[in-house]
């Protein structure tokens, strides 16, 4: 029997995903989709034939929806979030979890309160073939005990309104993830710092910035964040071991000599990079969903809450001195060890 998916957030990333439901992953079905603008969730939901509504709360706990997809913008996670929780439907909620740890933490107690994992964050790099190799080659020990991560992670372009504070929670929210999940390790403090600005920046876009993360076992992670490049959307990240290291990311695809030229290309957008990735994702999700289970690979509501609350710090670090240490409550057994 399909999985009957409700879609929240009919925007760019719902969008995308109800394409990729209908398209790409098999055992579901886009079931109903809600968004405030019910023109925009009547054109996402046409394809399929599935209910289009404006109120989300209408489609969590109704009995046609047996698992949600959240892409609505983050600031709205939490009510829908809760509502999930409390009606027993599974979520993949896009990130962040919630904009900030407090609101976070409070998913992360209640999902434990219900005492059964029904919410996975899309922190998507998890399921990209480079990453989930480079997670392999870490966790081998064949590069020896990790020491660093060199990070480059580019965008060509930002849209209007992008600001200093968004290139940390809403970009380098990634290599937040990224850093906990191939190091094995929280994090204990965020330092930012900028050198002059590119003239390709929006005025006031403090564009490209340093973010250097300090783990909790000792490691140390730099975080080029440049998001008005203008050659292209690029995502690096070498890895340092005490006995060798690993770079992913350097740009794939064929190497084509003509016209006495040679060179590739490089993706536009996070969509076509990590396109594969979200679609391994979605697959893995459905189909734990379909057993009753959430996929244990992906990212949790701990490792959401954990990300907001490097973001604060990081956020912290650039309005003030440059360096934030890292407020985390303990880690719940529920969400198994560090
Ligand atoms: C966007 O929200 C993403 O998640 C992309 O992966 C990231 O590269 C981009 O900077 C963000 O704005």
């Amino acid at each position: 029997k399909d999985l009957r998916v409700g879609l929240i957030g009919a925007g760019r990333m719902g969008a995308d995903h109800a394409l990729r439901l209908e398209k790409r992953i098999s055992g579901v079905r886009l079931a109903a989709v809600a968004d405030p603008d019910l023109g925009r969730a009547e054109g996402v939901a046409e394809a399929s034939g599935a209910r289009a509504v404006a109120d989300p709360l209408e489609i969590i706990g109704d009995s046609a929806v047996d698992a949600l997809v959240i892409a609505s913008p983050g600031a709205v996670h939490e009510p829908l979030l809760l509502a999930a929780i409390d009606n027993d439907v599974p979520v993949l909620c896009e990130k962040p979890l919630t904009p900030d740890a407090k609101s976070s933490l409070r998913v992360v107690e209640a999902e434990e309160a219900r005492g059964k994992r029904l919410v996975q964050v899309g922190f998507m790099r998890r399921f990209d073939a480079e990453y989930a190799e480079l997670k392999r080659l870490l966790d081998s020990g064949d590069l020896g005990s990790p020491l660093m991560l060199h990070c480059a992670h580019r965008n060509a372009a930002t849209p209007p309104g992008f600001t200093s504070e968004m290139m940390i929670y809403d970009s380098v929210v990634h290599e937040f993830d990224t850093a906990r999940w191939l190091l094995d390790s929280e994090i204990s403090a965020v330092s930012v710092r900028a050198p002059r600005s590119s003239s390709a920046a929006p005025e006031g876009l403090l564009d490209p910035q340093m973010v250097t993360i300090e783990t909790a076992r000792g490691a140390l992670v730099d975080v080029e964040i440049f998001v008005n490049c203008g050659f292209g959307y690029q995502v690096r990240c070498e890895a340092v071991g005490e006995r060798g290291t690993a770079l992913i990311g350097a740009d794939g695809g064929p190497l084509v000599h003509r016209e006495g030229r040679w060179g590739g290309t490089i993706t536009e957008d996070f969509r076509d990079r990590f396109g594969a990735a979200f679609d391994r994702e979605f697959q893995r999700w459905a189909d734990a969903a379909r057993r009753g289970e959430v996929d244990r690979t992906a990212a949790s509501t701990w490792d959401g809450y954990a990300a907001a609350a490097a973001c604060e710090a990081g956020v912290r670090a650039q309005a003030g001195d440059g360096r934030s240490e890292v407020d985390l409550v303990e880690r719940p057994a529920f969400y198994g060890r560090t």
